[in-house]
């Protein structure tokens, strides 16, 4: 399995994309950095082709709205930056009646229908934690669907600042392609967008916050605009102002954390945000969770974290949800992650998927990852994920 396969199966897919003729698609899209950079990508490089668009942000996939976009016939649907994790419902609710395209780095369920092209370059032997990010995938689509698009090869890299260890895998193949047509330059240690004079970890800070905490405010609108034009002067504001309440807020719950301290069980130590971020996407919990993993004052770091909050009802741009949910973020911390590698312990999103069978959909990666269960399942997703550990 090699960049070879992918870009043959992405070249069967665009192939499909053509025969489809769409007037308009779909482009579902995850609110992080990286999900801002993937629909930017895959926007423009559609634009391109002369199909126009329609986008819709999630910070996960809930069934009904799956359900709900693919109960129609002959739609092209891309899921970008997520997805991937869920394929085997995407493809089960698809019944061969829309087209879909999957980008994205999460680790993949298999689909079995054969409308639903899963184009995670997991399927091809690359490991999305290190080797590549959701926008480094749209991106090698973007250029088997036209060479053009070779411009775009800096989004793949702001969206990989998500991936830790830097520039390696794809990506380093892909850094050398940017750094040599000139879409990045080199300044010291950094890189440097040409168009825009600004840093690749800049940008990719502000779209983090835009796509997350701006989620119920038009924020990842703005943050696909910012990923295209560059960031005006109104969304450098705003992005102001929403990093001020965020922080005012994470200074309330860690607060709140070093008095009551986390509940604990054997394996997992967990709290509880209820409303706090209130008018914030639900990312933020997931965000102040991998902050906490690095708090040894506060935290053990040998226990899972994990941290719930509310679910507001409404999906911007699709409506409202019918049930009431609540989202739990699960972080490892060092030791667990050690645990997670030597094969003691479940990696983060196996441990969520396991403990939530039948209620919950899970998804991220090893040592982080996050899931949506109905609000009253919180204390049966712990004890679940404690009777695993007790077998494992
Ligand atoms: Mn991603």
């Amino acid at each position: 399995m090699s960049l070879k396969d992918f870009e043959e199966s992405a070249k069967q897919a665009v192939m499909q994309l053509r025969l489809a003729k769409p007037t308009e698609t779909l482009i579902v899209y995850h609110d992080d950095a990286d999900g801002l950079c993937s629909v930017a990508v895959i926007k423009k490089a559609l634009e391109r082709e002369g199909i126009s668009l329609k986008m819709l942000c999630l910070e996960k996939v809930y069934k009904e709205i799956i359900k709900g976009l693919q109960s129609k016939t002959g739609k092209t649907i891309f899921y970008v930056d997520i997805g991937s994790s869920h394929a085997d419902l995407i493809s089960e609710y698809n019944e061969g009646r829309n087209l879909i395209i999957i980008l994205d780095h999460h680790d993949p369920k298999p689909s079995k229908d054969l409308k639903v092209f899963d184009l995670n370059l997991e399927h091809f032997g690359f490991r999305g934690e290190t080797d590549f990010s959701g926008a480094t995938c749209c991106y090698l689509f973007s250029k088997v669907l036209n060479e053009k698009n070779l411009d775009l090869s800096y989004l793949a890299l702001v969206g990989n600042c998500e991936i830790p260890n830097g520039f390696s895998g794809i990506n380093r193949a892909v850094l050398e392609e940017a750094l040599r047509n000139g879409a990045i330059q080199q300044k010291g240690k950094n890189f440097e967008i040409s168009k825009f004079k600004m840093r690749i970890d800049a940008l990719f800070s502000k779209l983090q916050i835009l796509g997350a905490v701006g989620y119920y405010e038009g924020g990842p609108e703005l943050g696909v605009n910012a990923c295209l034009e560059g960031v005006s002067k109104e969304t450098e504001e705003k992005v102001d102002v929403l990093e001020a309440r965020r922080k005012e807020v994470n200074r309330f719950v860690l607060g709140r954390l070093y008095r009551e301290r986390l509940k604990e069980t054997e394996h997992i130590q967990w709290f509880d945000a209820g409303d706090a971020y209130a008018g914030m996407g639900t990312k933020v919990i997931g965000q102040f969770c991998s902050f906490l993993s690095y708090q040894t004052r506060l935290i053990k770091p040998n226990k899972y974290i994990m941290g719930f909050v509310n679910v507001p009802k409404e999906i911007p741009n699709w409506g409202m949800l019918e049930e009431r949910f609540v989202k739990a973020s699960v972080r490892a911390p060092k030791t667990v992650q050690q645990l997670i590698d030597d094969g003691k312990l479940l990696g983060a999103v196996s441990l969520l998927d396991k403990a939530s069978d039948g209620f919950g959909l899970a998804d991220g990666h090893q040592y982080a990852a996050s899931i949506i269960v109905p609000n009253d399942k919180k204390q049966t997703l712990i004890e679940n994920a404690e009777k695993l550990m007790s077998v494992h």
